[in-house]
């Protein structure tokens, strides 16, 4: 009975894995590193200011962070499936590719 129960229990945490996973995106020479990322849905992606300088994140019509200084970090769940592109407003030629599954 209790090697099932274990198994049971075991199954049950890698079957919800998923909802608390996350990613991590350097901001990195005025960049997004890498460039481009594949999720799944409900997973967080955490923007790390690694610059000596402040960024700051958004995709237009879904969510803006606040400024970030360096070292600070953006946590941001991806919560609807697509294709959607990372802007920095501060530096407008770092791009990031987000594809949610
Ligand atoms: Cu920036």
């Amino acid at each position: 009975m209790a090697p099932a129960k274990t198994l049971l229990t075991a199954a049950l945490l890698l079957a919800t894995a998923p909802a608390f996973a996350e990613t991590v995106v350097a901001q990195k020479g005025r960049a997004f590193r890498p460039a481009e990322i594949s999720v799944s849905r409900g997973e967080t992606v955490i923007f790390t200011n690694e610059d000596s300088y402040i960024h700051q994140v958004y995709v237009p019509g879904m969510f803006e962070s606040a400024e970030k200084a360096p070292g600070e970090n953006y946590y941001q769940p991806f919560t609807i499936s697509g294709t959607f592109q990372v802007r920095c407003r501060i530096h407008p030629t770092m791009k990031l590719t987000v594809r949610v599954r």
